[in-house]
């Protein structure tokens, strides 16, 4: 029930330098015919950063750390990909279907592959009104217990952005800006919201992984928060409109659960006229391109 693709098992054994990457932002979070380029774009992003790519899903029951061709494929075409978290990891075995990770899954199942360095574009967080709904991300909670680097755009501001680090504070996950002071907004470089530190290079990101592990503190993961340039982000009016828009569409359309990131996402790609899907890109690749030089850095101690 967990296979490693041959290349991800022999650089795993040998300590090379490995990132892994999520699958729900391929499965469900990019439009059909882009998703399946960009997943080789982001694959070859990590290998230009010095590690080798493992993406990670599900299919048939089986966990896949690394995917081939046809299995990437196959995750960027179906239509009964289903979004798995954590807690979903069990039935979906047993049951023997097919489903993308998320950055909770992704790194609870990286970790146990022996990943420790990952890539992704945003994270899950603490969603508005959360202190009614209850609707806060499990990725929060796996990051916070498990021992992996996680590189980010932050996270969208469709979340409580203050309230989504209160929470990481509160779980005691480091969150560190890369050559930043500001935590990104995704779509946005700056979200307004100050980081408590700050690294200037995939050496030093690297330094602060090994320094948990010496001092044992590496129980929780590591976020590495990686804005895009200010010229490749979002117009912010254009943002603004959009993010008023798709929250009113949600209520609208009573959009609840896991749902709800994968609605907005597309309203963000269909109301910006794809606009907000090359920031998607842009900020994905850039993450996975300095997950490969984290990992490189970390591999070379
Ligand atoms: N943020 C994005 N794009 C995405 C996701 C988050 O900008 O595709 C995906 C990630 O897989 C993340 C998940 O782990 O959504 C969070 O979903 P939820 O909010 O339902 O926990
Ligand atoms: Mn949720």
């Amino acid at each position: 029930m967990f296979r490693l693709h041959p290349e991800v098992a022999d650089a795993v054994a040998a300590g090379r330098p490995v990132v892994a990457l999520e699958s729900t932002i391929l499965a469900h979070g990019l439009p059909r015919g882009d998703n399946r380029r960009i997943a080789d774009e982001i694959e070859q992003r990590v290998r230009d950063g010095g590690a080798v790519p493992a993406t990670i899903a599900l299919l048939d029951g089986v966990v896949r750390i690394g995917l081939d061709g046809d299995q990437l494929d196959l995750l960027c075409s179906s239509d009964d990909i289903v979004k798995l978290s954590v807690r979903d990891l069990g039935p979906a075995i047993a049951l023997g279907v097919n489903g993308a990770t998320t950055v909770a899954s992704t790194s609870a199942l990286a970790n146990a592959a022996g990943i420790g360095v990952f890539a992704t574009g945003g994270l899950g967080g603490v969603h508005r009104g959360a202190g009614q709904t209850f609707d806060v991300s499990a990725d929060l909670g796996v990051i916070a217990r498990t021992p992996v680097l996680v590189v980010c755009a932050g996270v969208k501001s469709i979340l409580d952005v203050p309230g989504t680090l209160e929470y990481l504070e509160t779980l005691s996950v480091p969150v560190i800006g890369y050559r930043t002071d500001n935590f990104p907004g995704f779509y946005l470089s700056d979200s307004g919201q100050a980081v408590p530190w700050r690294v200037e290079t995939p050496e030093q990101a690297a330094a602060v992984v090994r320094a948990r592990r010496e001092l044992g503190t590496d129980t929780a993961g590591v976020v590495l928060a990686n804005p895009l340039p200010v010229d490749q982000q979002l117009d912010p009016e254009l943002h603004d409109r959009t993010l008023a828009a798709g929250l009113q569409l949600l209520h609208d359309e009573g959009v609840s659960g896991k749902d709800v990131t994968p609605r907005l996402l597309e309203h963000f790609h269909s109301a910006t006229h794809g606009e907000s899907l090359r920031v998607n890109v842009d900020l994905v690749l850039s993450n996975a391109l300095l997950a490969g030089q984290v990992a490189a850095a970390l591999a070379a101690a």
